[in-house]
């Protein structure tokens, strides 16, 4: 955890004391999303956001992501969005099309707000590769997504 939360630092580095904070995350993969999410949801309070101010917002699937972004995106209030998901090619035959939808979908909400959406979506061949990226030996991209945002949001 403190490896990567120390990359966001700096005479610039913002309190996020008044920022909020929507967590989307998508139930497919459900074992995978929750860990994303609570990597996510720890480095936000660690960097100094307060519980009060990180809503989440739960969506079926990956596919589901850009839709929920966009609701969240859309409210005034909120200063930065996290998208959650797992597609896993061996149980989807379509997985490159929904790979494309949701990035495309989420990079259209970032540039349609003008506000950081992060990409917390992992696009494995297998459950395996999953696990390494969700608090396995490769880190957690939860986490990775939420210090994107916060990096994002500084000046
Ligand atoms: N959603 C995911 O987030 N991850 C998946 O691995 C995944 N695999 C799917 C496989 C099939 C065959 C189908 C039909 C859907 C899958 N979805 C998956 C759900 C998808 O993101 C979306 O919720 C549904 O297609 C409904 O729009």
């Amino acid at each position: 955890m403190a490896g990567i939360l120390k990359s966001v630092s700096g005479k610039n580095k913002i309190n996020l004391k008044n920022k909020k904070f929507a967590l989307v995350v998508a139930e497919w993969n459900e074992e995978i999303t929750e860990t994303l999410f609570n990597g996510a949801y720890q480095a936000l309070l660690e960097l100094g956001a307060k519980k009060d101010n990180i809503i989440r917002k739960n969506v079926p699937g990956s596919f589901e992501l850009p839709l929920g972004a966009q609701q969240m995106a859309g409210q005034k209030k909120i200063d930065a969005v996290i998208c959650i998901g797992c597609v896993i090619q061996g149980d989807t035959p379509h997985f490159d099309y929904i790979c494309q939808a949701v990035a495309n979908g989420i990079m259209n909400v970032n540039l349609k707000f003008n506000k950081p959406v992060a990409f917390g979506v992992l696009t494995t061949l297998n459950k395996k590769q999953a696990l390494e990226r969700a608090g396995g030996r490769l880190g957690n991209k939860g986490e990775e997504a939420a210090v994107t945002v916060v990096k994002m949001l500084t000046p």
